[in-house]
């Protein structure tokens, strides 16, 4: 087997006060098992390093008042600056970015890597943000207690997508989000349950049925639950 040259050693590194939370389920399964294959590789730098006096300071109250506490902008940049670039994006996760998508995660794939910094409390002062012109990247409309959580999902959904990372039984481009369209229903053994059958169609041994069965049904799915998508969908194809 050929080792991989850095190249294609997909590198996220992670900005955290909680680096005992990583690797996490980044450490399992086929992703851990592509790690040890150097296939990518995950650095966890703890920000606290960079925190301020005998007690290693890494947030303030909030100027202008208000609860909670704010994730100090001198201390996150110090921890950014620490890392070596290599031309990988800088990702700020939090609920005010843009939110995360499929063709967002095959770009980041596609290159050299992600670094990533972990909010906590209230945030990050605005100031680091911007004067580290970071790209805020968003999971989803609701809010979590750290970006911990949404920068291992990011990594998950990327690594996923580096060749060698899945089985080969993975074709990663006949998947759902790269057609726009929702995931048609899977079905396996037994046939039978709890009286609800597999559709015959599946078990017919007719391929381009099965195929027309499944676009048909990943349509009906995609217009009941996200018309969003749909909409995308309908303009592409005419
Ligand atoms: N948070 N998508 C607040 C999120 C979040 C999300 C991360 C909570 C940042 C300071 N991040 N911290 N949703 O809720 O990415």
């Amino acid at each position: 087997m050929k080792t991989p040259t850095m190249s294609n050693n997909w590198h996220a590194t992670v900005l955290t006060l909680f680096p005992e939370m990583f690797p996490g389920p980044l450490g399992i399964s086929l992703l851990g098992k592509a790690r040890d294959k150097n296939l990518w590789r995950l650095e966890v730098r703890d920000i606290r390093e960079h925190g301020l006096g005998k007690h290693r300071t890494v947030d303030d109250s909030p100027a202008g008042g208000g609860p909670g506490m704010v994730m100090r902008a001198d201390v996150a940049a110090a921890a950014i600056d620490a890392v070596a670039r290599d031309g990988r994006p800088l990702i700020y996760l939090s609920p005010r970015g843009k939110r995360l998508d499929q063709a967002r995660v095959r770009e980041l794939a596609a290159g050299p890597g992600a670094i990533l910094l972990c909010g906590r409390f209230e945030g990050l002062d605005q100031r680091a943000i911007e004067a580290r012109q970071m790209e805020e990247i968003s999971l989803g409309d609701f809010v979590l207690a750290g970006g911990e959580i949404p920068a291992m999902a990011l990594i998950e959904a990327c690594v996923r997508l580096i060749p060698g990372v899945l089985g080969d039984h993975a074709s990663t481009d006949e998947e759902s989000f790269a057609a726009g369209l929702l995931e048609y229903p899977h079905f396996t053994r037994p046939q039978d349950f709890e009286g609800r059958t597999i559709p015959d169609v599946l078990t017919s041994g007719n391929h381009s049925e099965i195929s027309k069965w499944r676009l048909a049904q990943a349509e009906r799915l995609t217009r009941a639950a996200r018309p969003d998508l749909w909409t995308l969908y309908e303009k592409k194809k005419p």
